[in-house]
């Protein structure tokens, strides 16, 4: 967010936190959670748009709308008569000139406003990849940087009875101090790729809570609810009718209450993912969640599981709709790719590289499947770039934010693939704390792939391993990384022995049907040759000592517009275990074989 964020927001209201010493102080000026839950009214459909490839729609002030005035006047903009696209969705999918189109559209759509009273309204936004500047009315009200989370403004003293006129430029270029950075291996999908809408909410409301057992314990909740609004001192109650649990409490001055109590929950699991109704309630609004209660935790080199050792079956998987060739935002969509996930035998997902829709790590935590939640802290990010780390660090509070209630969610994971220098290191370590600091119940993690072969040893050091729980490896062994002797024979050599180890990356590319070619030549992009890779994994991760996970790269084949192989790939990255047609490629049923073979005790 930039700071034009926080002016507006100062300007339209909205709480800015005010250095309060408490759990929720440092989130920010976060949008509310749990949205549906809220009095909404959905803005999505469509929305008129101008494609704006010059930026010439700055200077004209596109968002002014003028109109002719004088017989001699003309306007060289215009959205009536022009293209409309559907909101929530990528724009690169919907209009065939903006395939690969990196730049600004002008998005518009008017809402009609009937004044309700003493309540107050927010425009809120699910996601908008990349860059989002918001104008009500004429005027700007405020913009975002990050493609990934939500954002909203305080519009109630700036709407007018009747027809109000929102525009958002977005921009999806790639930038060198942007968060990811220039290059990245996924289709830069650009738009409002998720859901927008007005909430109406008292003038007092529950703006955010935290209801998860605390660290160590299986049967008390530890957390707080936050109100926003005057006179912020309020009986709050927490009911959960299926335990009979009725809690009360009271907000303090500055509108916190915190919360601590005992139930005999039924923990959540992946085969059994139990979730109660949760009602939280202060005088003037009543918010009802949906949440599960279990225990996460690192134990020396193991993760356990409500107590108990777990092993995590993982897939990776991208926020694209494979059969659609674009960018994942519905329920249906986050169904159609966790179906897969089931049924390769996984429990749990790794979503790379950012954070997906809220309602795939709803749908999964439905369904059992655990969930690993990332910023898009990728590769080549510039982290001595001005502001790069404060994006970051925000990204990060966002996520957190969004998805701190749902017991799914057990790594987060605040980088992917990035090298060691002072610059680096200084920002992930500070992140790591930030993040722990925030919330931690949770396994906090960043993911390496430093490793260096000494004739069959492999070598793993890096200096943030010291701070994270969890050591998170991708190798690219039979890939980008030739075998060096037998699978079997690999030595791990880790300068960190006293912690659990995920392989949160290995595998290799094929076309699905495509069985021709010497089965033994990564070249031959053939199904067999991917095959080999996975039995070859398996046994290596026969031998590994402290491994706890492993999550194959991925689970469909997606769009990378940097993979060029006019037979193979066209534009397709094929690490998937399924085709972008929805076919099952043979690594598929190895993998699924192995997970078989692995039965969790918990
Ligand atoms: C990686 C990256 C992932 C890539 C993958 C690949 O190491 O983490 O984002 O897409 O390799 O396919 O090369």
């Amino acid at each position: 967010m930039k700071n034009k964020l926080f002016e507006s927001l100062v300007i339209a209201g909205v709480l800015i936190y005010s250095g309060l010493s408490g759990p929720d102080s440092a989130f920010g000026q976060s949008a509310m959670i749990n949205v549906s839950a809220r009095h909404c009214t959905s803005l999505d459909g469509e929305w008129q748009i101008i494609i704006d490839p010059t930026g010439a729609g700055d200077w004209r002030k596109v968002w002014q709308e003028r109109k002719p005035e004088k017989k001699t006047d003309f306007i060289e903009y215009s959205f009536e008569g022009g293209p409309a696209l559907n909101v929530p969705g990528d724009f690169n999918t919907q209009l065939q000139e903006l395939k690969y189109y990196e730049g600004t559209i002008w998005y518009k759509k008017t809402f009609n406003y009937i004044p309700t009273g003493n309540k107050r309204l927010f425009l809120h936004f699910g996601a908008v990849n990349y860059m989002a500047s918001v104008y009500l009315n004429g005027n700007i009200i405020g913009s975002h940087e990050g493609g990934f989370t939500p954002f909203q403004f305080e519009i109630g003293n700036l709407v007018k009875p009747g027809i109000n006129t929102i525009i958002v430029r977005v921009n999806n270029q790639r930038l060198k101090d942007g968060v990811p950075g220039l290059g990245y291996d996924w289709f830069n999908y650009g738009g409002i790729t998720r859901d927008v809408n007005l909430i109406v909410s008292d003038r007092l409301f529950i703006s955010d809570y935290f209801i998860q057992l605390k660290k160590h314990s299986f049967n008390e909740v530890l957390g707080w609810v936050r109100l926003n609004g005057n006179s912020l001192s309020q009986n709050v109650r927490i009911k959960i009718p299926e335990l009979n649990l009725d809690y009360k409490t009271r907000s303090d001055v500055s509108g916190l209450a915190e919360i601590k109590f005992s139930s005999d929950f039924k923990l959540w699991t992946p085969e059994n993912p139990k979730l109660y109704k949760v009602i939280i309630q202060s005088e003037t609004d009543t918010v009802i969640d949906t949440i599960g209660f279990r225990s996460i935790e690192v134990k020396g080199p193991k993760i356990l599981l409500n107590g108990k050792p777990v092993f995590l079956k993982g897939i990776n998987i991208h926020e694209e709709n494979p059969l659609r060739a674009a960018r994942a935002y519905s329920e249906s969509d986050a169904l159609l790719l966790l179906k897969w996930v089931k049924e390769t035998g996984c429990n749990m997902i790794r979503l790379a590289h950012y954070p997906h829709n809220e309602n795939m790590i709803k749908s999964a935590e439905k369904l059992g499947i655990m969930v690993w939640d990332e910023i898009p802290v990728y590769q080549q990010i510039e982290f001595s770039a001005p502001g790069v780390t404060d994006k970051m660090d925000l990204m990060m509070r966002e996520m957190v934010n969004r998805d701190k209630n749902r017991c799914g969610v057990i790594v987060w994971s605040l980088s992917n693939e990035t090298n060691s220098s002072p610059s680096r290191d200084k920002a992930l370590i500070n992140i790591t704390d930030n993040c722990r600091y925030l919330d931690s119940t949770r396994i906090i993690t960043s993911v390496i792939n430093d490793e260096h072969y000494s004739n069959n040893i492999l070598n793993v050091w890096d200096t943030l391993y010291r701070h994270l729980d969890l050591i998170s490896l991708n190798e690219y062994l039979g890939w980008y990384v030739p075998w060096q002797g037998q699978p079997g024979d690999i030595k791990w050599n880790l300068a960190i022995k006293d912690k659990p180890i995920v392989i949160t990356e290995f595998g290799g590319e094929a076309l699905y049907g495509n069985n021709s070619g010497p089965k033994d030549e990564a070249s031959s992009w053939s199904e067999e040759y991917q095959e080999q890779i996975y039995k070859d994994q398996i046994v290596m991760f026969g031998t590994m000592n402290n491994l706890c996970g492993v999550f194959p790269w991925l689970l469909a084949d997606y769009r990378s517009s940097g993979r060029m192989h006019p037979v193979y790939q066209k534009g397709w990255n094929r690490k998937g275990l399924i085709s972008e047609h929805g076919e099952k490629k043979k690594a598929w049923y190895i993998l699924k074989a192995y997970y078989d073979t692995i039965k969790n005790t918990y």
